[in-house]
């Protein structure tokens, strides 16, 4: 279960909501929902203080929780980030939706960098299935899975860091669990995130789920040869992320079919030749 965002047990069923009827007049109802608002009506849920409601819970108590449980993963973290920082190592952390190609941009960013050392973490609910395809490239990977859990945290790093031996002045790759809301709010110790999101998904999923935006250093618009086929609007795509986070940087590509990967490719050197580099 994740305490932050309450998935493991909020429910939706109706108790007294601030319901906003669009009329700018909202009024608490205390009665169950049906769908008989024709008229239109826009329930929100994340407007106390903790973001978010969980039957049963105070957002006073949501809030001690949350704390808790972020100052516990931020320890881990700067764990991480220690054991990062002495081996001159560039982690990433690659949040998305599910199957918006981080696996095969994985796989793809490995073959291009040929000799460069790198190792991979992978979070999955379940299966091994992507780590086994970042094996077959030839690269070192660790599964984790989560269970019911939907993000990865610095403790399931610190642990899978454990099984790498990482090299020195490596690339440390982690692809979180497919959910563009919780992995926003876990740091794992690494350098930044980077957010992949595909043509197929609609330009206004930045707008819808902005704190993996906010969070992110770039976005990866990725799947872009299938922009003629999706009624996608590449620009307003754009646009949409800027209004989010006005300094993300977008780069445009496929995984599939290369386009757009050399100045990924070429991002990812820069900012590990930007680090202190530490003695092989
Ligand atoms: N056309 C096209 N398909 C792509 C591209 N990148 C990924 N795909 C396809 O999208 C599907 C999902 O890709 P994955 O790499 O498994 O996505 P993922 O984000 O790792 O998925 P999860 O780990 O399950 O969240 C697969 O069928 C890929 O072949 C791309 O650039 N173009
Ligand atoms: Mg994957």
């Amino acid at each position: 279960m994740c305490n932050v965002c309450g998935c493991g047990t909020a429910s939706v069923e109706g108790h007294g909501h601030h319901h906003d009827h669009g009329d700018g007049h909202g009024h608490d109802h205390s009665h169950h929902h049906h769908h008989d608002h024709h008229h239109g009506a826009n329930m929100h849920f994340g407007q106390g203080p903790a973001g978010v409601e969980v039957p049963g819970m105070t957002q006073e108590r949501l809030i001690e929780i949350e704390t808790d449980i972020l100052a516990k993963n931020d320890r881990y973290a700067e764990a991480n980030r220690a054991v990062l920082k002495d081996k001159g190592a560039f982690a990433i952390n690659l949040v998305s939706s599910p199957g918006s190609g981080k696996t095969t941009l994985l796989c793809k960013t490995i073959e291009m960098l040929g000799d460069q050392p790198l190792a991979v973490i992978e979070g999955d609910q379940q299966t091994e299935n992507d780590a086994k395809r970042i094996r077959s490239t030839g690269a070192k990977a660790v599964q984790v899975n989560t269970g019911k859990g939907c993000h990865l945290d610095g403790h399931m790093v610190g642990h899978a860091m454990e099984h790498l031996t990482l090299d020195s002045n490596s690339m440390l790759f982690i692809e979180n669990v497919g959910n563009l809301v919780c992995p926003a709010g876990f740091d794992l110790g690494e350098d930044c995130k980077v957010a992949v999101i595909s043509v197929t998904e609609g330009e206004d999923k930045p707008l819808k789920y902005p704190d993996m935006f906010t969070v992110s250093e770039v976005a990866l618009l990725n799947k872009i040869d299938l922009a003629p086929y999706c009624d996608v609007d590449l620009d307003l795509y754009e646009e949409n992320l800027r209004r989010v986070n006005p300094a993300i940087e977008i780069l445009r590509i496929s995984a599939r079919t290369g386009e757009g990967m050399e100045s990924w490719v070429q991002w990812l050197r820069d900012r590990l030749a930007a680090k202190p580099a530490v003695r092989a």
